[in-house]
């Protein structure tokens, strides 16, 4: 790791074609190159540990086909009004014990409230940030004095999902534009936090639709600090519980192709773990994922849980980052 090159040149004008011939490259040069990318930013072999929390859940107004927590579905997820704070203080102390060094809490708004409940979002971040753990929140869109108010209470990151390409983003989201999306990530950015910000594989989008959103993802300057991609968890009830399953390799590839284009981000390799083998979470890691979500729970659906994640670094010799700003 080259920790000298502290003002490295990302490029922000990747093209997408660009891009495809990266992801399209054979396995073994795609990975070679990612992970000589990954080994002068980051140390191979640590992985980041992140806790999910739904602080509110369910009875979104948006109809985002992939989500479970959509009020416009019926996929069995039972609301739950916004937690109080000790309770959500609880979940971060144990998720600090479990060797998590971020905690993100997720909430099903279209936008933050402006209201009693936004104060006590900010309590969950000062609470949250007094454990010495990063703290990153999802509540939807922002307005620049929220972003602001957030910034002040001590959040580290903002996850504000891209989920796809813009031109593929009307067959996943039809409530809200691209352009709303970017504009709180450019509020988030300009209040001072750093941004997660990232995607969906297999919502029926293609490798272009893919290779587009890293473009426009990579344009951004500074690059996001954080870049999760998620896999598709298929929920009964939602519009894409039955598109056929992504191909393995071809996260992979996603990942090694994300890697490249943002060399200095973290690539968080998200949701969809569950049923995924150890070989296939391995190869994610040597192409350049470096955190995942680790508990029993992402927000609604499973996630492999401690033990297997244990098991997993252990056999691959890796072990969790510790915190960087203790
Ligand atoms: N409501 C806020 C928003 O949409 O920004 C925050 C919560 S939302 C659940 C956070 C992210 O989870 C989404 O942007 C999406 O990328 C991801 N997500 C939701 N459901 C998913 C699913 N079934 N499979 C994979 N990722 C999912
Ligand atoms: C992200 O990109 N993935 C996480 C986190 N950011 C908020 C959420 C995944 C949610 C998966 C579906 C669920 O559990 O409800
Ligand atoms: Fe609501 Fe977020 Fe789910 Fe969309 S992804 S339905 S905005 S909770």
């Amino acid at each position: 790791m080259h920790s000298d090159d502290a003002t490295p040149s990302f490029r922000h004008d990747w093209s997408v074609d660009e891009l495809r011939a990266i992801h399209d490259t054979p396995l073994n040069d795609l990975l070679y190159r990612a992970q000589t990318e990954h080994r002068q930013y980051h140390d191979s072999e640590k992985v980041q540990l992140c806790t999910l929390l739904s602080i509110k859940t369910g009875a979104c107004p948006e109809n985002c086909g992939y989500c479970p927590q959509s009020a416009h579905y019926d996929a069995g997820v039972e609301a739950e009004s916004l937690m109080d704070v000790d309770k959500v203080l609880e979940a971060a102390v144990c998720a600090k014990k479990n060797g998590s060094t971020r905690f993100c809490m997720g909430a099903s708004w279209r936008d933050a409230p402006q209201n009693e409940q936004f104060d006590r979002v900010l309590d969950m971040v000062r609470g949250v940030s007094a454990l010495d753990l990063e703290v990153c929140c999802t509540l939807g869109m922002l307005t620049q004095d929220q972003a602001e108010q957030l910034a002040d209470a001590g959040l580290t990151a903002y996850n504000h999902n891209l989920d796809t390409s813009p031109e593929f983003y009307d067959q996943v989201v039809t409530t809200r534009t691209y352009d709303e999306r970017l504009q709180t990530l450019q509020r988030v950015r300009d209040a001072g936090t750093t941004l997660c910000t990232g995607g969906i594989l297999g919502m029926g989008e293609s490798i272009r639709d893919r290779m587009k959103m890293l473009e426009v993802l990579a344009s951004h300057d500074p690059h996001p600090e954080s870049v999760p991609i998620n896999l598709l968890v298929p929920v009964p009830g939602t519009p894409m519980a039955d598109l056929p399953p992504v191909d393995p390799f071809e996260m992979v590839r996603m990942v090694a192709t994300a890697r490249i284009a943002m060399p200095g981000s973290v690539v968080r390799f998200a949701a969809g773990r569950t049923g995924m083998s150890q070989e296939l979470q391995a190869l994610c890691f040597m192409a350049g994922a470096n955190s995942i979500f680790t508990g029993e729970k992402l927000l609604t659906t499973p996630n492999p849980g401690e033990d297997h994640d244990k098991a997993l670094l252990e056999k691959m010799g890796m072990t969790p980052m510790e915190l960087a700003r203790a």
